[in-house]
């Protein structure tokens, strides 16, 4: 778990004083006279559980805050004179179109920002030996990009120098640049914030947290999980169809979540169609008579069909040595639904049974496909307080949504460790509520 957070951490160091009103003002006092600014003073608690904040009381400790996102009163760019570049990275998730649109139409529209560049293919893009041009985004160029899954920027995987991308961003003068994606993303965008500092030249970069797994500490919940989670129970009623249709049938489905089983949980506990749920947080056996693959068969034997969904990065222990790191720097896992798909088979031909397995690998169906409605809400939230961070200077933060507020969340924090699905807690009880599973294969 996350380890204890200084509060002195909390707060990344803007890039300086704030002296540009904001042409918001004019617009807010039409639209909403009572309308307020949010201050640099505006703090939401990391933690909220009264145990927690009892015990830093009687220990006379500081709270750990994170700074409110929102509209500033004054800012740090003259927005009409600051130009802003955009790019995403990493693999797909829903909702990427609708943050770059919403970037580009709040920047457009609300600050009177006149050049968006969109770098092409992630980082590549900042680098000219790649040889990717930037596009121009306007409103219109964006109008309809969020009817489609997918990035309209293009998107790679991996880092490129340092030095090279702040060269680039400094020859267009690139002021506010927005990052789209997952950890090692974020970690690189914290590098060219930090590069620019030392260098003197105002740049700030404001990274929208990308995980499809919603692994993210400190955010409620990441865009794009809602649109997964509804895709993979689509896909789990397809299996149980496919299952309950043959004779001993097993529907097996392997869905997202390297280290976290959250899509697998959610996919289980919506769909009420699954008999089992294997996460990365949960080690299994599978042989002896209290394992997996003998409750599979009694299930079958006892209800003429199963469904099983198992997370992408659970049982790793069960498939032979590491396979390597893709070119984020991610290890590459074994195949889990493969490896089971074999053994349940296996098992069944020495048990003498009778077995139909249909076996279902969905991850890029999932990833390409368009946001729906909260995540959409969802993303242009999170892309205009993307937006006014920049504009106020803010930089080295990612931001986020943390218990049902918009905050800013320094990259070091958000990058220190990562969310799991804690097997003590509801969550995986509702799993095995709705999956009718034991607690423990062993
Ligand atoms: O090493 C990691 C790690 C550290 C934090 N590998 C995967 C996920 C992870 N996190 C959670 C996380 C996911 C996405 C983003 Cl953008 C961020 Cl900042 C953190």
């Amino acid at each position: 778990m996350e380890k204890k957070l200084n509060p002195t951490e909390t707060v990344a160091a803007p890039l300086g004083e704030r002296t540009i009103p904001s042409p918001l003002d004019e617009y807010m006092l039409l639209v909403n006279p009572d309308h307020a600014f949010y201050s640099d003073e505006g703090r939401v608690l990391v933690e909220n559980k009264l145990h927690e904040v009892r015990a830093m009381i009687e220990q006379g400790e500081d709270f750990p805050c994170f700074e409110v996102a929102g509209p500033r009163k004054k800012l740090f760019f003259k927005p009409s004179e600051t130009t802003c570049g955009i790019l995403t990275c990493g693999g797909l998730c829903p909702g990427l179109n609708d943050v770059i649109r919403s970037l580009v139409i709040h920047a457009h529209y609300r600050y009177k920002v006149k050049r968006i560049y969109g770098f092409r293919y992630g980082f590549e893009g900042l680098n000219p030996a790649c040889g990717h041009e930037p596009q121009i985004l306007t409103p219109d160029s964006v109008a309809n990009i969020h009817r489609f899954g997918g990035t309209t920027l293009g998107t790679s995987r991996g880092p490129q120098d340092i030095e090279v991308m702040v060269d680039r961003l400094q020859a267009l003068d690139v002021r506010a640049l927005f990052v789209v994606g997952g950890d090692g993303t974020q970690k690189g965008a914290n590098r060219i914030s930090e590069e620019a500092r030392r260098r003197g030249y105002a740049l700030s970069v404001v990274g929208i947290p990308k995980t499809i797994d919603n692994d993210m500490i400190y955010m409620d919940k990441s865009f794009g999980f809602e649109t997964a989670c509804a895709s993979a129970v689509e896909i789990v009623h397809s299996a149980h169809t496919e299952a309950v249709s043959a004779r001993n049938g097993v529907g097996l489905v392997k869905l997202m979540g390297r280290h976290s089983g959250f899509i697998a949980c959610a996919a289980a506990i919506a769909s009420g169609e699954v008999n089992c749920v294997l996460v990365p947080e949960v080690s299994f056996a599978l042989d002896g008579a209290n394992g997996f693959l003998e409750f599979i068969r009694q299930r079958v034997e006892s209800r003429g069909h199963a469904v099983v969904v198992v997370a992408e990065g659970a049982g790793q222990y069960h498939l032979p040595g590491p396979c390597g790191k893709d070119a984020s720097g991610n290890e590459k896992l074994g195949d889990i639904g493969v490896f089971l798909k074999e053994k349940i088979t296996e098992y069944f031909k020495s048990s003498s049974m009778e077995l139909t397995l249909k076996y279902i690998d969905p991850s890029y169906v999932i990833r390409s496909v368009p946001a729906t409605t909260q995540d959409r809400i969802y993303c242009q939230r999170l892309a205009q307080a993307a937006v006014h961070a920049a504009m106020a200077g803010k930089t080295g933060i990612i931001v986020a949504r943390w218990q049902g507020s918009y905050v800013h969340v320094p990259i070091a924090i958000a990058t220190s460790s990562r969310r799991t699905v804690d097997a003590r807690r509801d969550i995986w009880f509702a799993v095995l509520e709705s999956t009718g599973q034991p607690a423990s294969f062993y």
